[in-house]
């Protein structure tokens, strides 16, 4: 591709991916499956030597991935914990790691079972506000770690002020932001001053619902070649053949994002005007406290919208048609679930209590369907609920 196309889409389409680069010209990068590669003599292999430790497809999409997030370095992982795993194992024992209060389920239990093994200290705190996160960073804070809009409560973090102020006070504190429900084509982390950029490619990159996988994107040399080398030392690869599914999805990212930034602001406004919805969660909604952050820091949303209902949840969820009750989030189909029972519950309940993810808080994935037929849902189901 020249360096001309700069459009989003035509980097999700083209980037890394001209047939050139192949004999046989194929105009869809061809999915290999073989796990070795022959060599001239030992040790002289040409790009890949074994699976493990790289094979095309994965080449392929780990480019594309750099190119739409504007970034120099990007190294895949068999999901978004596993990318966790990987950036976590970045710190030393004896080192601190600060991270946002509301992250998703499986990340704060990572954070407050895995680490403690390896004598990494931990602490969480709200960082819609920046002085917060200043005045949490200890002598030994080697990592602060930021989902934003938060899951499942939708809070947004200013990550060009926590990125300053942290930079301002110490250089050597690597800011990590979880990108996942925004996306590359809504948000872009590392141009506010994020050093790395971690995805689970499970939702919206992928899109499908049918892969798991996570994603590291850095500019920075120096932690993209300690990322690659865990992503072979410890094994937690993706499959050539879900490489080959993720590549493809990105090529809809931007049709489905506007579809679902759409659909999603539909739904939110609909459910405002709901008697039976107590408050509604959007960053596009004028209601939004940080509404004008998300203007600023951020060119849309995705389908993600957290409620409180004011009637019976369990009811609500079971008359529920068109969305289904399911964890997960980010694909072409609508979901809904209940986050202190499901992505959540593994969150000790005080903590939990005290973000506010109660049972009266529902969670949806507005996918892409019809805007109308979502919309009825909804009511259908809010009505019954009463
Ligand atoms: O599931 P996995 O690919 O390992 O990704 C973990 C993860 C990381 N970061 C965020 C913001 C996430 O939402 C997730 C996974 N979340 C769900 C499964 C969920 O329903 O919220």
């Amino acid at each position: 591709m020249t360096s001309k196309a700069e459009g989003f889409s035509t980097k999700a389409i083209h980037a890394g991916q001209s047939p050139l680069q192949w004999s046989h010209r194929a105009v869809v990068p061809p999915l290999v499956m073989s796990t070795t590669f022959q060599q001239d003599g030992p040790a002289e292999f040409k790009d890949f030597d074994y699976g493990r430790s790289g094979n095309p497809m994965r080449k392929v999409l780990e480019t594309c991935l750099a190119a739409l997030e504007d970034g120099e370095h990007c190294i895949t992982f068999s999901s978004g914990l596993g990318a966790t795993t990987s950036i976590t194992s970045l710190l030393e024992t004896g080192d601190h790691l600060l991270a946002g209060d509301d992250l998703y389920g499986g990340t704060n239990r990572f954070i407050q079972n895995c680490l403690k093994k390896q004598g990494i200290t931990y602490s969480f705190t709200d960082m819609t506000k920046v002085e917060n996160v200043i005045n949490a960073i200890q002598p030994n804070t080697k990592m602060v770690w930021l989902e934003t809009p938060t899951n499942p409560l939708m809070k947004l973090i200013n990550i060009k002020d926590v990125a300053d102020s942290l930079k301002s006070h110490r250089q050597d504190i690597i800011l990590v932001v979880d990108n996942t429900f925004l996306t590359c084509y809504f948000q872009k982390p590392l141009e506010l001053g994020a050093d790395i950029v971690i995805y689970s490619l499970s939702k919206y990159m992928n899109g499908h619902s049918d892969v798991i996988m996570g994603a590291a994107i850095t500019n920075k040399h120096d932690l993209a070649k300690r990322l690659r080398f865990f992503q072979n030392a410890m094994g937690i690869v993706p499959s050539p053949f879900d490489c080959f599914m993720v590549n493809r999805g990105l090529k809809t990212l931007e049709l489905r994002m506007q579809q679902h930034m759409k659909n999603s602001l539909a739904v939110a406004k609909f459910l405002e005007s709901h008697p039976c919805v107590e408050r509604v969660f959007h960053p596009y909604l004028p209601s939004h406290p940080q509404h004008e952050l998300a203007l600023k820091q951020t060119t849309g949303h995705s389908g993600m919208i957290s409620f409180y209902l004011k009637g019976d949840e369990r009811k609500f969820l079971k008359e529920l048609k068109i969305f289904t009750l399911a964890e997960s989030l980010g694909g072409y189909e609508s979901l809904a679930e209940l986050p202190s029972l499901m992505t959540h519950a593994s969150i000790p309940e005080d903590m939990r209590l005290a973000l506010g993810i109660t049972d009266k808080l529902i969670r949806l994935s507005v996918g892409i369907e019809t805007e109308q037929d979502l919309i009825a849902d909804i009511k259908q189901a809010l009505d019954a609920c009463q």
